[in-house]
Protein backbone atom coordinates (compact mmCIF):
# COMPACT_ATOMS: atom_id res chain seq x y z
CA UNK A 1 0.00 0.00 0.00
CA UNK A 2 2.83 2.40 -0.65
CA UNK A 3 2.46 4.73 -2.94
CA UNK A 4 5.09 6.88 -4.57
CA UNK A 5 4.99 11.10 -4.33
CA UNK A 6 6.28 12.25 -7.58
CA UNK A 7 4.21 15.52 -8.33
CA UNK A 8 2.82 18.59 -5.36
CA UNK A 9 0.18 20.79 -5.86
CA UNK A 10 1.09 23.65 -3.15
CA UNK A 11 -1.75 26.16 -2.44
CA UNK A 12 -1.08 28.05 0.62
CA UNK A 13 -2.55 31.18 2.38
CA UNK A 14 -0.08 31.03 5.11
CA UNK A 15 3.19 30.78 4.04
CA UNK A 16 4.84 29.68 7.11
CA UNK A 17 7.51 26.97 6.48
CA UNK A 18 6.29 26.51 3.01
CA UNK A 19 10.26 27.34 0.98
CA UNK A 20 11.63 24.38 3.52
CA UNK A 21 8.87 22.31 2.36
CA UNK A 22 9.17 23.28 -1.38
CA UNK A 23 13.14 22.47 -1.02
CA UNK A 24 12.52 19.10 0.87
CA UNK A 25 10.39 17.98 -1.68
CA UNK A 26 12.05 19.07 -4.49
CA UNK A 27 15.83 17.71 -3.07
CA UNK A 28 13.34 14.53 -2.73
CA UNK A 29 12.77 14.74 -6.65
CA UNK A 30 9.23 15.85 -6.44
CA UNK A 31 7.45 18.10 -9.32
CA UNK A 32 5.94 20.95 -7.66
CA UNK A 33 3.24 22.95 -9.18
CA UNK A 34 1.71 26.17 -7.73
CA UNK A 35 -1.05 28.69 -7.86
CA UNK A 36 0.06 32.30 -8.43
CA UNK A 37 1.14 34.06 -4.67
CA UNK A 38 2.65 30.47 -3.46
CA UNK A 39 4.23 29.57 -6.95
CA UNK A 40 5.88 33.24 -6.81
CA UNK A 41 6.92 32.52 -3.05
CA UNK A 42 9.00 29.43 -4.28
CA UNK A 43 10.55 30.97 -7.11
CA UNK A 44 11.83 33.95 -5.27
CA UNK A 45 13.94 31.13 -3.02
CA UNK A 46 15.02 29.52 -6.49
CA UNK A 47 13.15 26.56 -6.63
CA UNK A 48 11.13 25.49 -10.12
CA UNK A 49 7.59 25.16 -10.06
CA UNK A 50 4.98 24.79 -12.82
CA UNK A 51 2.35 27.21 -12.70
CA UNK A 52 -1.11 26.10 -12.17
CA UNK A 53 -2.52 28.17 -14.87
CA UNK A 54 0.30 26.42 -17.36
CA UNK A 55 -1.27 22.95 -16.82
CA UNK A 56 -4.78 23.88 -17.16
CA UNK A 57 -4.21 26.50 -20.33
CA UNK A 58 -6.73 29.15 -18.05
CA UNK A 59 -5.32 32.15 -16.53
CA UNK A 60 -6.11 32.65 -12.85
CA UNK A 61 -9.33 34.83 -13.42
CA UNK A 62 -12.26 36.93 -10.89
CA UNK A 63 -9.46 38.27 -8.22
CA UNK A 64 -8.60 34.55 -7.87
CA UNK A 65 -11.48 33.16 -7.37
CA UNK A 66 -11.40 30.87 -10.04
CA UNK A 67 -7.56 29.14 -10.05
CA UNK A 68 -7.91 25.86 -9.36
CA UNK A 69 -11.37 24.53 -10.23
CA UNK A 70 -10.49 22.82 -12.97
CA UNK A 71 -10.23 19.06 -14.74
CA UNK A 72 -6.43 19.14 -15.51
CA UNK A 73 -6.18 19.38 -11.18
CA UNK A 74 -9.56 17.63 -9.84
CA UNK A 75 -8.88 14.87 -12.78
CA UNK A 76 -5.22 14.64 -11.27
CA UNK A 77 -6.40 14.47 -7.56
CA UNK A 78 -9.10 12.48 -8.18
CA UNK A 79 -8.32 9.95 -10.74
CA UNK A 80 -7.68 5.97 -9.76
CA UNK A 81 -3.97 4.82 -10.77
CA UNK A 82 -5.54 1.11 -10.80
CA UNK A 83 -8.65 2.22 -13.21
CA UNK A 84 -8.44 1.27 -16.74
CA UNK A 85 -10.77 3.93 -17.66
CA UNK A 86 -9.82 6.60 -15.13
CA UNK A 87 -6.23 6.29 -16.72
CA UNK A 88 -7.35 6.04 -20.00
CA UNK A 89 -9.00 9.49 -19.00
CA UNK A 90 -6.34 10.84 -17.84
CA UNK A 91 -4.36 9.52 -21.09
CA UNK A 92 -6.63 11.35 -23.37
CA UNK A 93 -7.02 14.81 -21.65
CA UNK A 94 -3.17 14.85 -20.77
CA UNK A 95 -4.14 15.42 -17.21
CA UNK A 96 -0.92 14.67 -14.63
CA UNK A 97 -1.19 12.40 -11.53
CA UNK A 98 -0.85 14.50 -8.31
CA UNK A 99 0.41 12.67 -5.37
CA UNK A 100 0.51 15.28 -2.59
CA UNK A 101 -1.86 18.17 -1.83
CA UNK A 102 -0.77 20.85 0.38
CA UNK A 103 -3.24 23.37 1.20
CA UNK A 104 -4.18 26.07 3.81
CA UNK A 105 -7.24 27.80 3.71
CA UNK A 106 -8.13 31.78 2.87
CA UNK A 107 -7.54 32.47 6.88
CA UNK A 108 -11.41 33.32 7.07
CA UNK A 109 -10.88 32.81 10.58
CA UNK A 110 -8.84 35.61 11.31
CA UNK A 111 -10.82 37.74 9.30
CA UNK A 112 -13.63 36.71 11.54
CA UNK A 113 -11.41 37.73 14.37
CA UNK A 114 -10.40 41.05 13.31
CA UNK A 115 -14.47 41.99 12.61
CA UNK A 116 -14.07 42.22 8.70
CA UNK A 117 -16.50 43.67 7.02
CA UNK A 118 -19.02 41.61 5.34
CA UNK A 119 -17.85 42.05 1.84
CA UNK A 120 -14.37 41.09 3.43
CA UNK A 121 -15.75 37.99 5.02
CA UNK A 122 -17.27 37.06 1.49
CA UNK A 123 -13.78 37.08 -0.30
CA UNK A 124 -12.01 35.60 2.47
CA UNK A 125 -14.61 32.49 1.48
CA UNK A 126 -11.83 29.71 0.33
CA UNK A 127 -13.58 27.45 -2.63
CA UNK A 128 -10.75 26.05 -4.62
CA UNK A 129 -9.06 25.29 -1.62
CA UNK A 130 -11.51 23.03 0.39
CA UNK A 131 -12.47 21.64 -3.48
CA UNK A 132 -8.82 20.28 -3.65
CA UNK A 133 -8.49 18.92 0.28
CA UNK A 134 -11.75 16.96 -0.15
CA UNK A 135 -10.87 15.75 -3.94
CA UNK A 136 -7.68 14.48 -2.53
CA UNK A 137 -8.88 13.24 1.05
CA UNK A 138 -11.28 10.98 -1.07
CA UNK A 139 -9.03 9.82 -3.07
CA UNK A 140 -6.40 8.94 0.04
CA UNK A 141 -6.07 5.30 -1.65
CA UNK A 142 -3.30 7.26 -3.80
CA UNK A 143 -2.88 10.75 -2.95
CA UNK A 144 -1.79 12.88 0.26
CA UNK A 145 -3.44 15.77 1.86
CA UNK A 146 -1.60 17.93 4.42
CA UNK A 147 -3.65 20.93 5.83
CA UNK A 148 -1.65 21.97 8.57
CA UNK A 149 1.42 23.56 8.43
CA UNK A 150 2.51 21.73 11.58
CA UNK A 151 2.28 18.31 9.81
CA UNK A 152 4.53 19.58 6.96
CA UNK A 153 7.53 17.34 9.00
CA UNK A 154 5.60 14.52 10.13
CA UNK A 155 5.11 14.61 5.92
CA UNK A 156 8.48 14.52 5.38
CA UNK A 157 9.48 12.47 7.50
CA UNK A 158 7.04 9.52 6.35
CA UNK A 159 8.32 10.04 3.02
CA UNK A 160 12.09 9.81 4.22
CA UNK A 161 11.29 6.42 6.37
CA UNK A 162 9.54 4.82 3.01
CA UNK A 163 11.93 6.19 0.29
CA UNK A 164 9.99 8.79 -1.28
CA UNK A 165 6.60 6.55 -0.80
CA UNK A 166 3.89 6.98 2.10
CA UNK A 167 1.53 4.57 3.24
CA UNK A 168 -1.96 3.87 3.14
CA UNK A 169 -2.72 4.54 7.30
CA UNK A 170 -0.39 7.36 7.03
CA UNK A 171 -2.38 8.70 3.49
CA UNK A 172 -6.27 7.68 5.55
CA UNK A 173 -4.92 9.33 8.76
CA UNK A 174 -4.18 13.05 6.57
CA UNK A 175 -7.28 12.60 4.94
CA UNK A 176 -9.62 12.06 8.25
CA UNK A 177 -7.50 15.47 9.27
CA UNK A 178 -8.62 17.09 6.20
CA UNK A 179 -12.07 16.87 6.20
CA UNK A 180 -12.04 17.92 9.89
CA UNK A 181 -10.72 21.14 8.30
CA UNK A 182 -12.86 21.46 5.86
CA UNK A 183 -16.02 20.51 8.38
CA UNK A 184 -14.55 23.46 10.71
CA UNK A 185 -14.29 25.93 8.47
CA UNK A 186 -17.55 25.47 6.99
CA UNK A 187 -18.93 25.57 10.57
CA UNK A 188 -17.03 28.73 11.05
CA UNK A 189 -18.65 30.54 7.49
CA UNK A 190 -22.19 29.16 8.90
CA UNK A 191 -21.89 30.13 12.29
CA UNK A 192 -20.90 33.63 11.26
CA UNK A 193 -23.03 33.49 8.28
CA UNK A 194 -26.36 32.74 11.50
CA UNK A 195 -24.90 35.81 13.46
CA UNK A 196 -24.79 38.01 10.52
CA UNK A 197 -28.60 37.61 9.91
CA UNK A 198 -29.16 37.76 13.51
CA UNK A 199 -30.27 33.81 13.79
CA UNK A 200 -30.77 33.15 17.82
CA UNK A 201 -27.66 31.02 18.73
CA UNK A 202 -29.60 27.81 18.83
CA UNK A 203 -30.96 27.93 15.72
CA UNK A 204 -27.62 27.90 14.36
CA UNK A 205 -26.74 24.34 13.20
CA UNK A 206 -22.61 24.39 12.87
CA UNK A 207 -21.22 22.44 15.90
CA UNK A 208 -17.63 21.60 14.30
CA UNK A 209 -14.84 22.43 16.64
CA UNK A 210 -11.10 22.11 16.32
CA UNK A 211 -8.65 19.81 18.27
CA UNK A 212 -6.47 22.26 20.51
CA UNK A 213 -5.26 19.45 22.41
CA UNK A 214 -4.72 16.24 23.21
CA UNK A 215 -5.32 15.01 27.11
CA UNK A 216 -3.78 13.00 29.21
CA UNK A 217 -6.82 11.23 29.84
CA UNK A 218 -10.51 12.80 31.03
CA UNK A 219 -12.77 12.90 33.69
CA UNK A 220 -10.63 10.15 35.06
CA UNK A 221 -8.13 8.29 34.15
CA UNK A 222 -9.32 5.57 31.88
CA UNK A 223 -11.23 8.08 30.05
CA UNK A 224 -9.39 9.59 27.00
CA UNK A 225 -10.26 13.01 26.24
CA UNK A 226 -9.00 16.06 23.85
CA UNK A 227 -10.14 19.70 24.23
CA UNK A 228 -11.79 21.43 21.39
CA UNK A 229 -11.58 24.97 20.39
CA UNK A 230 -14.51 26.59 18.62
CA UNK A 231 -12.53 29.49 16.69
CA UNK A 232 -13.99 32.68 18.62
CA UNK A 233 -11.48 34.74 20.66
CA UNK A 234 -13.55 34.43 23.50
CA UNK A 235 -11.17 35.30 26.69
CA UNK A 236 -11.10 32.51 28.46
CA UNK A 237 -9.03 29.47 29.48
CA UNK A 238 -9.41 28.24 25.52
CA UNK A 239 -7.12 31.37 24.56
CA UNK A 240 -5.38 31.84 27.64
CA UNK A 241 -1.90 31.66 27.81
CA UNK A 242 -0.34 29.31 30.18
CA UNK A 243 3.09 30.84 32.21
CA UNK A 244 4.35 27.42 33.85
CA UNK A 245 3.17 24.62 35.53
CA UNK A 246 1.67 20.91 33.66
CA UNK A 247 -0.42 20.72 30.98
CA UNK A 248 -3.89 21.49 32.09
CA UNK A 249 -5.89 18.46 32.77
CA UNK A 250 -9.38 17.72 31.25
CA UNK A 251 -10.80 18.49 35.21
CA UNK A 252 -8.61 21.58 35.32
CA UNK A 253 -9.79 23.28 31.95
CA UNK A 254 -13.54 22.83 33.15
CA UNK A 255 -12.94 23.69 36.99
CA UNK A 256 -10.88 26.88 35.17
CA UNK A 257 -13.25 27.87 32.97
CA UNK A 258 -16.16 27.69 36.13
CA UNK A 259 -14.11 29.72 37.95
CA UNK A 260 -13.06 32.80 35.40
CA UNK A 261 -16.41 32.87 34.09
CA UNK A 262 -17.72 33.20 37.68
CA UNK A 263 -15.43 35.81 38.94
CA UNK A 264 -16.28 37.69 35.69
CA UNK A 265 -19.24 38.96 36.57
CA UNK A 266 -17.73 41.16 38.86
CA UNK A 267 -16.43 44.29 36.85
CA UNK A 268 -13.11 45.53 37.93
CA UNK A 269 -14.06 48.67 37.96
CA UNK A 270 -15.99 47.81 40.92
CA UNK A 271 -12.83 46.57 43.19
CA UNK A 272 -11.15 43.53 43.27
CA UNK A 273 -12.83 39.93 43.20
CA UNK A 274 -11.61 36.30 43.60
CA UNK A 275 -13.23 32.84 43.17
CA UNK A 276 -12.11 29.54 44.17
CA UNK A 277 -13.34 26.43 42.47
CA UNK A 278 -13.44 22.75 43.28
CA UNK A 279 -15.53 20.47 41.00
CA UNK A 280 -16.81 23.48 39.49
CA UNK A 281 -18.69 24.78 42.32
CA UNK A 282 -17.47 27.73 44.30
CA UNK A 283 -15.43 27.30 47.93
CA UNK A 284 -15.58 30.58 48.41
CA UNK A 285 -16.08 33.79 46.52
CA UNK A 286 -15.24 37.49 47.82
CA UNK A 287 -14.32 40.98 47.20
CA UNK A 288 -12.27 43.23 49.03
CA UNK A 289 -10.68 46.47 48.93
CA UNK A 290 -7.40 44.85 47.57
CA UNK A 291 -7.06 41.42 45.96
CA UNK A 292 -5.01 39.72 49.00
CA UNK A 293 -8.26 40.91 51.11
CA UNK A 294 -10.65 39.15 48.62
CA UNK A 295 -8.43 36.48 48.19
CA UNK A 296 -8.26 36.07 52.21
CA UNK A 297 -11.77 36.25 52.23
CA UNK A 298 -12.89 34.06 49.52
CA UNK A 299 -10.15 31.20 51.32
CA UNK A 300 -11.84 31.61 54.96
CA UNK A 301 -15.53 30.50 53.88
CA UNK A 302 -13.96 27.04 53.32
CA UNK A 303 -10.16 27.06 54.08
CA UNK A 304 -10.80 23.25 53.58
CA UNK A 305 -12.21 22.72 50.30
CA UNK A 306 -10.20 25.15 48.88
CA UNK A 307 -7.33 22.69 49.22
CA UNK A 308 -6.28 21.88 45.71
CA UNK A 309 -9.03 24.59 44.31
CA UNK A 310 -8.80 26.55 41.15
CA UNK A 311 -8.36 30.29 41.64
CA UNK A 312 -9.66 33.27 39.37
CA UNK A 313 -8.54 37.09 40.10
CA UNK A 314 -10.76 39.92 38.03
CA UNK A 315 -7.65 42.03 38.53
CA UNK A 316 -3.86 41.02 37.93
CA UNK A 317 -1.90 39.08 39.84
CA UNK A 318 0.08 41.09 43.02
CA UNK A 319 3.12 39.58 44.57
CA UNK A 320 1.36 39.66 47.87
CA UNK A 321 -1.25 38.11 46.84
CA UNK A 322 0.80 35.44 44.83
CA UNK A 323 2.71 34.84 48.07
CA UNK A 324 -0.88 33.89 50.03
CA UNK A 325 -1.85 31.61 47.53
CA UNK A 326 1.45 29.77 47.25
CA UNK A 327 0.91 29.50 51.00
CA UNK A 328 -1.50 26.42 50.08
CA UNK A 329 -1.88 23.55 47.46
CA UNK A 330 -3.39 25.25 44.26
CA UNK A 331 -3.59 23.53 40.71
CA UNK A 332 -4.24 26.54 38.78
CA UNK A 333 -4.75 30.65 38.86
CA UNK A 334 -6.01 32.21 36.12
CA UNK A 335 -5.92 36.02 35.88
CA UNK A 336 -6.14 39.36 33.28
CA UNK A 337 -2.52 39.67 34.02
CA UNK A 338 0.62 38.88 36.94
CA UNK A 339 3.50 41.41 37.98
CA UNK A 340 6.84 40.35 37.77
CA UNK A 341 6.89 39.22 41.39
CA UNK A 342 3.90 37.45 41.43
CA UNK A 343 5.27 35.41 38.38
CA UNK A 344 8.57 35.29 40.61
CA UNK A 345 7.08 34.15 43.45
CA UNK A 346 5.16 30.96 41.74
CA UNK A 347 8.09 29.72 39.84
CA UNK A 348 9.28 28.30 42.32
CA UNK A 349 6.10 26.47 42.74
CA UNK A 350 6.68 24.08 39.90
CA UNK A 351 3.53 22.51 39.48
CA UNK A 352 1.33 25.38 39.68
CA UNK A 353 -0.37 26.63 37.06
CA UNK A 354 -0.56 30.35 35.91
CA UNK A 355 -3.04 30.98 33.38
CA UNK A 356 -2.82 34.90 32.07
CA UNK A 357 -5.50 36.04 29.88
CA UNK A 358 -6.00 38.96 28.07
CA UNK A 359 -8.54 41.11 30.08
CA UNK A 360 -12.00 39.19 31.60
CA UNK A 361 -14.58 37.65 29.68
CA UNK A 362 -18.00 39.63 29.10
CA UNK A 363 -20.91 37.65 30.92
CA UNK A 364 -23.22 39.19 28.75
CA UNK A 365 -22.10 38.02 25.26
CA UNK A 366 -24.18 35.64 23.85
CA UNK A 367 -22.84 32.14 23.06
CA UNK A 368 -24.01 28.54 23.02
CA UNK A 369 -23.97 25.61 25.96
CA UNK A 370 -24.31 22.07 24.30
CA UNK A 371 -24.74 18.98 26.37
CA UNK A 372 -24.38 15.65 25.11
CA UNK A 373 -26.65 12.93 25.94
CA UNK A 374 -27.65 9.64 24.91
CA UNK A 375 -28.11 9.75 20.97
CA UNK A 376 -27.75 13.56 20.69
CA UNK A 377 -26.69 16.85 22.06
CA UNK A 378 -28.97 19.24 23.97
CA UNK A 379 -27.97 23.31 22.83
CA UNK A 380 -29.08 25.86 24.55
CA UNK A 381 -28.67 29.74 24.77
CA UNK A 382 -25.76 30.30 27.43
CA UNK A 383 -27.27 31.94 30.64
CA UNK A 384 -26.22 35.60 30.42
CA UNK A 385 -29.26 36.64 32.32
CA UNK A 386 -28.65 39.43 34.42
CA UNK A 387 -30.28 41.36 37.32
CA UNK A 388 -29.75 44.94 38.47
CA UNK A 389 -31.43 46.79 41.54
CA UNK A 390 -33.87 47.76 39.58
CA UNK A 391 -35.27 44.18 38.69
CA UNK A 392 -36.15 43.46 42.08
CA UNK A 393 -38.90 43.65 43.86
CA UNK A 394 -39.51 43.60 47.46
CA UNK A 395 -42.06 41.32 48.50
CA UNK A 396 -42.12 41.07 52.56
CA UNK A 397 -43.04 43.91 55.03
CA UNK A 398 -39.67 44.74 55.70
CA UNK A 399 -36.98 46.09 52.92
CA UNK A 400 -33.29 45.25 52.27
CA UNK A 401 -31.12 47.74 53.33
CA UNK A 402 -28.16 49.22 51.34
CA UNK A 403 -25.68 46.77 52.73
CA UNK A 404 -28.10 43.31 52.78
CA UNK A 405 -28.87 44.73 49.04
CA UNK A 406 -24.85 44.85 47.73
CA UNK A 407 -25.20 41.41 49.46
CA UNK A 408 -28.03 39.87 48.14
CA UNK A 409 -27.02 40.92 44.40
CA UNK A 410 -23.50 39.52 45.05
CA UNK A 411 -25.10 36.25 46.27
CA UNK A 412 -27.24 35.92 42.78
CA UNK A 413 -24.33 36.26 40.72
CA UNK A 414 -22.73 33.72 42.34
CA UNK A 415 -25.81 31.32 43.14
CA UNK A 416 -25.75 31.42 39.14
CA UNK A 417 -22.59 29.62 38.72
CA UNK A 418 -23.69 27.04 41.78
CA UNK A 419 -24.87 23.60 40.75
CA UNK A 420 -28.10 23.56 41.46
CA UNK A 421 -29.95 23.73 43.72
CA UNK A 422 -28.09 25.98 45.25
CA UNK A 423 -28.06 28.41 48.02
CA UNK A 424 -25.50 30.61 48.82
CA UNK A 425 -24.95 32.86 52.21
CA UNK A 426 -22.97 36.07 52.03
CA UNK A 427 -22.01 38.52 54.32
CA UNK A 428 -19.87 41.60 53.72
CA UNK A 429 -19.01 40.66 50.34
CA UNK A 430 -18.09 37.07 50.99
CA UNK A 431 -19.73 33.58 50.79
CA UNK A 432 -20.20 32.57 53.70
CA UNK A 433 -21.50 29.10 53.02
CA UNK A 434 -22.38 26.97 49.97
CA UNK A 435 -24.62 24.47 49.15
CA UNK A 436 -24.66 22.91 45.82
CA UNK A 437 -25.90 19.86 43.64
CA UNK A 438 -28.21 18.94 46.31
CA UNK A 439 -31.64 17.18 45.05
CA UNK A 440 -33.56 19.15 47.90
CA UNK A 441 -33.14 22.88 47.92
CA UNK A 442 -33.35 22.47 52.05
CA UNK A 443 -30.65 20.21 51.57
CA UNK A 444 -28.72 22.86 50.12
CA UNK A 445 -29.80 25.57 52.71
CA UNK A 446 -28.47 23.04 55.47
CA UNK A 447 -25.02 22.51 54.25
CA UNK A 448 -24.12 26.03 53.63
CA UNK A 449 -24.89 26.35 57.38
CA UNK A 450 -23.40 23.66 58.48
CA UNK A 451 -20.26 25.01 56.60
CA UNK A 452 -20.66 28.64 57.80
CA UNK A 453 -20.88 27.10 61.60
CA UNK A 454 -17.94 24.90 61.14
CA UNK A 455 -15.55 27.76 59.89
CA UNK A 456 -16.51 29.76 62.90
CA UNK A 457 -15.88 27.25 64.83
CA UNK A 458 -12.12 26.86 63.86
CA UNK A 459 -11.85 30.74 63.56
CA UNK A 460 -13.13 29.98 67.51
CA UNK A 461 -16.02 32.96 66.56
CA UNK A 462 -19.14 33.09 68.71
CA UNK A 463 -21.29 32.74 65.97
CA UNK A 464 -22.24 30.94 62.73
CA UNK A 465 -20.39 32.92 60.37
CA UNK A 466 -24.15 33.15 57.98
CA UNK A 467 -25.86 35.17 61.07
CA UNK A 468 -27.29 38.35 59.71
CA UNK A 469 -26.54 36.78 56.22
CA UNK A 470 -28.08 37.88 52.96
CA UNK A 471 -29.04 34.43 51.19
CA UNK A 472 -29.78 33.54 47.37
CA UNK A 473 -31.82 30.88 46.15
CA UNK A 474 -30.96 29.52 42.44
CA UNK A 475 -35.00 28.83 41.98
CA UNK A 476 -37.95 29.89 43.82
CA UNK A 477 -38.58 27.94 47.08
CA UNK A 478 -41.64 25.64 46.59
CA UNK A 479 -42.51 25.96 49.88
CA UNK A 480 -41.76 27.84 53.08
CA UNK A 481 -38.71 24.64 54.94
CA UNK A 482 -36.00 25.57 52.69
CA UNK A 483 -36.78 29.42 53.38
CA UNK A 484 -36.71 28.90 57.30
CA UNK A 485 -33.44 26.53 57.32
CA UNK A 486 -32.03 29.49 55.39
CA UNK A 487 -33.10 31.67 58.62
CA UNK A 488 -32.40 29.37 61.33
CA UNK A 489 -29.39 29.05 59.99
CA UNK A 490 -28.77 33.05 60.44
CA UNK A 491 -30.00 34.49 56.85
CA UNK A 492 -31.86 37.97 57.83
CA UNK A 493 -32.73 38.76 54.05
CA UNK A 494 -33.16 36.49 51.05
CA UNK A 495 -33.08 37.30 47.18
CA UNK A 496 -34.89 34.40 45.10
CA UNK A 497 -36.79 34.56 41.66
CA UNK A 498 -40.34 33.53 43.33
CA UNK A 499 -43.23 32.60 40.84
CA UNK A 500 -44.14 29.66 43.08
CA UNK A 501 -47.26 28.57 43.57
CA UNK A 502 -47.09 28.99 47.38
CA UNK A 503 -45.35 32.37 47.16
CA UNK A 504 -48.07 33.71 49.35
CA UNK A 505 -46.61 31.00 51.99
CA UNK A 506 -43.71 31.61 51.59
CA UNK A 507 -43.81 35.54 51.78
CA UNK A 508 -45.74 34.61 54.77
CA UNK A 509 -42.76 32.70 56.78
CA UNK A 510 -40.55 35.29 55.79
CA UNK A 511 -42.67 38.12 57.08
CA UNK A 512 -42.97 36.30 60.52
CA UNK A 513 -39.51 35.44 60.74
CA UNK A 514 -39.04 39.64 60.33
CA UNK A 515 -36.78 38.74 56.87
CA UNK A 516 -36.68 41.17 54.24
CA UNK A 517 -37.23 39.51 50.78
CA UNK A 518 -36.69 40.17 47.09
CA UNK A 519 -37.77 38.48 43.82
CA UNK A 520 -35.39 38.43 40.60
CA UNK A 521 -38.37 36.73 38.28
CA UNK A 522 -35.66 35.09 36.73
CA UNK A 523 -34.14 31.56 37.71
CA UNK A 524 -30.56 30.81 37.41
CA UNK A 525 -30.82 26.36 37.58
CA UNK A 526 -27.35 25.33 36.49
CA UNK A 527 -27.13 21.43 36.20
O1 LIG B 1 -10.79 31.81 -4.59
S1 LIG B 1 -10.66 30.39 -4.47
O2 LIG B 1 -11.72 29.78 -3.76
N1 LIG B 1 -10.62 29.69 -5.94
C1 LIG B 1 -9.75 28.75 -6.30
O3 LIG B 1 -9.89 28.19 -7.37
C2 LIG B 1 -8.64 28.44 -5.42
N2 LIG B 1 -7.64 27.56 -5.54
C3 LIG B 1 -6.84 27.67 -4.45
N3 LIG B 1 -9.28 30.06 -3.71
C4 LIG B 1 -8.47 29.11 -4.18
N4 LIG B 1 -7.32 28.62 -3.62
C5 LIG B 1 -6.73 29.14 -2.38
O4 LIG B 1 -5.76 30.11 -2.71
C6 LIG B 1 -5.97 28.15 -1.56
O5 LIG B 1 -6.81 27.42 -0.68
C7 LIG B 1 -4.97 29.00 -0.82
O6 LIG B 1 -5.48 29.44 0.44
C8 LIG B 1 -4.80 30.24 -1.69
C9 LIG B 1 -3.40 30.31 -2.24
O7 LIG B 1 -3.31 31.33 -3.19
P1 LIG B 1 -1.89 31.88 -3.64
O8 LIG B 1 -1.06 30.73 -4.02
O9 LIG B 1 -2.18 32.79 -4.81
O10 LIG B 1 -1.32 32.65 -2.48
Amino acid sequence: DLHPVRRALLSVSDKTGLIELGKSLAERGVELLSTGGTAKALRDAGLAVRDVSDVTGFPEMMDGRVKTLHPMVHGGLLALRDNDAHVAAMTEHGIGEIDLLVVNLYPFEAALKRGAAYDEMIENIDIGGPAMIRAAAKNHAFVNTVVDVEDYGVLLEELDQNDGQTSFVFRQWLAQNAYARTAAYDAAVSNWMAGAIGLEAPRRRAFAGQIAQTLRYGENPHQDAAFYTDGSDRVGVATAQQLQGKELSYNNINDTDAAFELVSEFAPEDGPAVAIIKHANPCGVARGATLIEAYTKAFDCDRTSAFGGIVALNQPLDGETAEAIAQIFTEVVIAPGASDEAKAIFAAKKNLRLLITDGLPNPQDAGLTTRQVSGGMLVQDKDIGHRAMDDLKVVTEKAPTEEQMADLLFAWKVAKHVKSNAIVYVKDGQTVGVGAGQMSRVDSATIAGVKAQRMADAMELPASLAKGSAVASDAFFPFADGLMEAAANGATCVIQPGGSMRDDEVIKAANEAGLAMVFTGMRHFRH
